[in-house]
C-alpha cells in the first residue's frame, strides 16, 4: 500500500443527449444555465474515470485513454473540488471514453459526472446524488444530468445550491429508443461553449428562446406524463430546430449542421411518411440522434441501412446512473 495515497474511486458515467436542450448560461462562472433541460441517459456510450489523491504529487495528472493530456477544463473543476473541500492535495485522473470526443455526441457530459462522483469521493467527501450533480455542473452543464438514468431534468436555479437535475419518472411502455446516426467523428470545430455565448449575445431571437424553450419544458412534462410518445417526439424535434436556429442568427453566424445532416433530416420525414414513427434531434455537432419505439426499431434500422453502415448507427435504450465501481 502506498503512503502518500489519501482516498482512490473509480466510476462509470452514460452520456446523455438532451430532448429539452440547454443553450446558453446565465452565469457562465458558475454554468447556470438560460433554461431548463429535459435528457435521456443513454445505455451505450459512457466513460469511466478513477481518481487518485496523491500527497506526494506537485501538480494534477491527466491521462485521456491512456495519454497523457494537458486540460484546463479539469484543473479547473479540480480546483473548485479542492476549494470545496479544503484539501489542496494533487491527484490523478485517468478518463477511458468511448463516446467519439467532441463530435456532438455528449462526451463532456458522461466525463465530468464520472469526475464529479470519482473526485468528490477520492479526496473524503461523501456527496448525495443532489450534491453531485450540482458538482458535475461546474465541469460541463450537461454533466448535471448525467448523475440520473433515464429520463432526467436539470432545473435551473439562480445560484450554485439551487441548479441541478433530478430524474422524471416515466412509464417504461414509453419503451423509448434513441438510434444515433455517426456522419463525422471528428472533433467539432465550433465548442459548444462558444456557441452558446455567442448565440445570447448576438442572436436577435435570443430572448424568445428562453420563452419558447420554458414552454416546451412544460409541454414535454406533460408528453411524459401522459405516456405521449407523438407529442414527445414532436417536442424534440422542434425543440432542436429552435436551438439550432440561434446559430444560424447569430453574428458572425453558424451552424453544426453538414450536408449529410440535412439528408438524414429528410430521411426520418421520409420515414415518417411511410408510417414509421421517428423524429430527430442534433446536438452541437453533425451527427443526428433518431428517437423511435422499439416496436419500430427493427424496422427504422433496416431502412437506415440502405444509407449508412452498420458500424455508424448505434441502438440506445435508457441507460442508467452513475456506477461507484470503488
Ligand atoms: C444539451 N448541449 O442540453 C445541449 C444541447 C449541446 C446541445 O449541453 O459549456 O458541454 O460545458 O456547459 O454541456 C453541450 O454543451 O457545455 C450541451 P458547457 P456542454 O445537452
Amino acid at each position: 500500500m502506498d503512503n502518500n495515497i489519501i482516498g482512490k474511486s473509480k466510476v462509470r458515467a452514460f452520456t446523455n443527449i438532451a430532448l429539452v436542450k440547454y443553450w446558453g448560461k446565465k452565469n457562465e462562472g458558475l454554468i447556470l444555465p438560460q433554461n431548463g433541460s429535459i435528457s435521456l441517459t443513454l445505455d451505450h456510450f459512457y466513460s469511466e474515470t478513477e481518481v487518485i489523491f496523491d500527497s506526494s504529487l506537485k501538480k494534477d495528472e491527466i491521462y485521456f485513454n491512456n495519454e497523457r493530456v494537458e486540460d484546463n477544463k479539469i484543473v479547473n473543476f479540480l480546483n473548485i473540488l479542492r476549494n470545496k473541500a479544503d484539501n489542496d492535495n494533487f491527484c490523478i485522473v485517468k478518463t477511458v471514453n468511448t463516446v467519439p470526443t467532441s463530435a456532438g455526441l455528449a462526451s463532456s457530459s458522461s466525463g465530468f459526472a464520472a469526475l464529479a462522483a470519482a473526485s468528490s469521493k477520492a479526496i473524503g467527501m461523501n456527496l448525495s446524488n443532489m450534491e453531485i450533480s450540482k458538482l458535475a455542473r461546474r465541469g460541463s452543464g450537461s454533466a448535471t444530468r448525467s448523475i440520473y438514468g433515464g429520463l432526467v431534468e436539470w432545473i435551473p436555479g439562480t445560484n450554485d445550491k439551487n441548479s441541478y437535475a433530478q430524474p422524471l419518472s416515466y412509464d417504461k411502455k414509453l419503451d423509448l429508443n434513441l438510434i444515433t446516426v455517426i456522419l463525422n467523428r471528428n472533433e467539432k470545430k465550433i465548442s459548444s461553449r462558444y456557441g452558446m455565448k455567442s448565440s445570447v449575445e448576438t442572436s436577435p431571437y435570443y430572448d424568445v428562446w428562453i420563452k419558447q424553450a420554458n414552454e416546451d419544458l412544460k409541454n414535454m412534462k406533460m408528453a411524459i406524463k401522459k405516456n405521449d410518445f407523438t407529442s414527445l417526439g414532436r417536442i424534440t424535434e422542434t425543440n432542436a430546430m429552435r436551438m439550432h436556429s440561434l446559430t444560424l442568427s447569430a453574428d458572425p453566424s453558424f451552424t453544426y449542421f453538414n450536408e449529410d445532416t440535412l439528408k438524414t433530416i429528410n430521411l426520418v420525414k421520409d420515414l415518417r411518411e411511410q408510417g414509421l414513427e421517428c423524429y430527430f434531434t442534433i446536438d452541437a455537432g453533425p451527427n443526428v440522434k433518431i428517437l423511435c419505439q422499439d416496436k419500430n426499431t427493427n424496422k427504422i434500422m433496416k431502412k437506415l441501412l440502405l444509407h449508412f453502415k452498420h458500424s455508424d448507427l448505434v441502438i440506445n435504450h435508457p441507460g442508467p446512473g452513475i456506477q461507484f465501481i470503488y
